[in-house]
C-alpha cells in the first residue's frame, strides 16, 4: 500500500518513487524529530483547541502516532458535543472529518460514528450539495474543499456515492477549484486525495469508463498542483504545502521525479516551523501528517492504532512567542471599500491583529465600520461590513488585503505593522 510505512516496510518503499526518498531520508534520522515539537505543542495546548477544529487535530495526532490520553480524550468531547448539539448545523465537511477523525485506527469511539448515524448524514449533505449546485449556478452549499472531503469520508467509510457523479463533478475546468480566478491548491490537492480513493476502489469491469475520466482529472489537477510551486518550493502558500504534499505522495505516476524537489519543499516548510508559522492548532494538524510521510488516504479504521515512541517522549515547555516589544502604540490605515471607500486611521498596540483594527474603526464610527464575525475552524471570519452581508450562493465575501495585495491569514491571526494599509473589499470569487 504506497503511502503507508513505518520502518518494516521501509525496503519495499525503497523500491518506490521520489518522495519517498525525499521522506525517508528525513525518517530515517528521527533526531529530526523535534523538529516538530513546534507544531506538536500547538496541537495539544489545550488553550486553543476549540470545538470546530477539534477533528483536525484529532486526526493528525492519530495519523502520525502520537498518544496523549488527556488531549485525546477532551478533543474526542468536544467533537462529540459538537455532533449532540448542533448536528444539523454541521457542514457536509465538518461531518467528513468527524467521521475521519473518530474512525482512524481501531477506537472505542468509532462506536459514535455508527450510533449517530454519521455515514447517512454525510450521504444526505453531500446530496444537499449538489442540489445547490443544481438551483444556484453550480455553486454547492459551502465549497468544493468540502465536497472532496465528503468524498473521501464516505469511501474510506463505505458509504454511497455515486463513481459517475464523482467523476462528472471533480472536472478539474469547473470554476469551484477557482476563487477569483486563482487556483486553490488546497482545493485541488484534497480533490485529488478524494479521487484516489475512489479510483483505488473502483472496479474495472463495471466503473472502467469512469475511472479513466478520474486518472485524466487526476493528471490535470496535479499539474496544476506543480504549477503553484513557489521558488521557494512551497506550493500554494504555507498553509496548502502540507495537503499538497499529500496530493503529490499519492499520485507520483502523474509527474516526473524533477518536476518536484521534495526535499527543498521540506527544508522551506522546517524553517518555516521554526519561525511560528503554523501557530494555530489547524494550522498545525494540516501540515503533520505529510512531514512523516503520511496521507489521509493513511486513516484505516482496521487498524490498530500505533504510537511513536519518539513523538511520545515528555514534550517540552511550549515557547511564548508573540508580544516581546512593549506595549506601544502604532498607527495605521484602514478602509472599508464597496463602490466607493470609507478610510480612517486607527491607533492600535503594537502586536494587534487585523481584528482589534476593525474594532478600533468600529469605535470611532459605528454607522461605516460595523460588522459581524462568526468562529470558523482557522478563527474568526468576517460576515458582515456595514451591514453588507457575504453570500455564499452570490459567490460574494469579503476579502482582506495589506497595501492592495490580498492576505493570506485571517482577521484573527493576521499582526498589523506600523504605517500599514489595510482594506477590507466587497469581492466575489
Ligand atoms: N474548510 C473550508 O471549507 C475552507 C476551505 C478553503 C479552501 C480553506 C482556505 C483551505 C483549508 N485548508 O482549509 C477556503 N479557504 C475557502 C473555501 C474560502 C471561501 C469560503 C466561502 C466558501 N465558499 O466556503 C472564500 C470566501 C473564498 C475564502 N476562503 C475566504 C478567505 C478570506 C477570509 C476573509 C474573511 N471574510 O474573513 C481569506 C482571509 C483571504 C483574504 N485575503 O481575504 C482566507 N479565506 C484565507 C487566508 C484562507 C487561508 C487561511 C490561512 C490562515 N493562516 O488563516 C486558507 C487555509 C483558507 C482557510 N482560507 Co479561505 C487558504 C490558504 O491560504 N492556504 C473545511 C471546514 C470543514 O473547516
Amino acid at each position: 500500500e504506497p503511502g503507508t510505512h513505518n520502518t518494516s516496510s521501509m525496503l519495499i518503499l525503497c523500491t518506490l518513487s521520489s518522495f519517498t526518498s525525499c521522506i525517508l531520508s528525513y525518517e530515517v534520522s528521527k533526531e529530526n524529530y523535534f523538529r516538530l515539537q513546534p507544531l506538536i505543542s500547538t496541537m495539544i495546548s489545550s488553550k486553543y483547541t476549540r470545538g470546530i477544529q477539534a477533528s483536525n487535530v484529532l486526526l493528525s495526532l492519530r495519523l502520525v502516532g502520537i498518544q496523549k490520553q488527556d488531549t485525546e480524550q477532551r478533543l474526542i468531547q468536544q467533537i462529540e458535543e459538537n455532533v449532540k448539539s448542533r448536528s444539523s448545523d454541521l457542514t457536509s465537511g465538518q461531518v467528513a472529518l468527524i467521521i475521519l477523525a473518530l474512525g482512524e485506527c481501531q477506537n472505542p469511539d468509532e462506536r459514535f460514528i455508527y450510533d449517530n448515524n454519521l455515514v447517512s448524514q454525510l450521504e444526505t449533505k453531500f446530496q444537499a450539495e449538489v442540489e445547490n449546485m443544481g438551483a444556484h449556478n453550480c455553486t454547492p452549499l459551502t465549497n468544493y474543499y468540502q465536497l472532496s472531503l465528503d468524498v473521501l469520508a464516505l469511501c474510506l467509510f463505505n458509504g454511497n456515492y455515486s463513481i459517475r457523479q464523482v467523476a462528472e463533478l471533480f472536472n478539474p475546468e469547473n470554476k469551484n477549484y477557482y476563487f477569483s480566478g486563482q487556483f486553490s491548491v488546497d482545493t485541488g490537492a484534497m480533490a485529488v486525495l478524494a479521487l484516489t480513493c475512489v479510483e483505488r476502489k473502483g472496479q474495472i469491469e463495471t466503473d472502467g469508463e469512469y475511472l479513466n475520466h478520474i486518472k485524466k482529472h487526476k493528471k490535470s489537477l496535479v499539474k496544476k498542483i506543480l504549477s503553484e510551486k513557489k521558488e521557494n518550493g512551497l506550493i500554494g502558500n504555507k498553509f496548502s504545502t502540507g495537503e499538497a504534499m499529500q496530493a503529490l505522495f499519492v499520485s507520483s505516476e502523474y509527474y516526473n521525479k524533477n518536476e518536484w524537489n521534495c526535499q527543498q519543499t521540506l527544508d522551506t516548510v522546517f524553517k518555516e516551523i521554526s519561525q511560528g508559522a503554523f501557530s494555530i492548532p489547524i494550522a498545525a494538524a494540516q501540515i503533520l501528517p505529510a512531514l512523516v510521510g503520511k496521507t489521509y488516504l493513511d486513516i484505516n479504521k482496521d487498524s490498530p492504532c500505533v504510537s511513536d515512541p519518539d513523538f511520545n517522549s515528555p514534550t517540552p515547555k511550549p515557547t511564548s512567542e508573540r508580544y516581546t516589544n512593549s506595549p506601544s502604540n502604532i498607527l495605521v490605515h484602514y478602509s472599508v471599500k464597496i463602490n466607493r471607500t470609507y478610510s480612517t486611521n486607527v491607533a492600535v498596540l503594537n502586536g494587534s491583529v487585523f481584528l482589534n483594527v476593525m474594532e478600533a474603526a468600529r469605535e470611532k464610527n459605528e454607522t461605516i465600520f460595523r460588522f459581524t464575525v462568526e468562529e470558523s475552524s482557522w478563527g474568526p471570519y468576517i460576515t458582515s461590513v456595514q451591514g453588507l452581508k457575504a453570500n455564499n450562493n452570490d459567490r460574494t465575501y469579503w476579502q482582506l488585503l495589506s497595501e492592495g495585495k490580498p492576505l493570506s491569514q485571517g482577521v484573527g491571526s493576521y499582526v498589523v505593522h506600523d504605517g500599514e494599509n489595510l482594506e477590507v473589499r466587497w469581492s466575489t470569487y
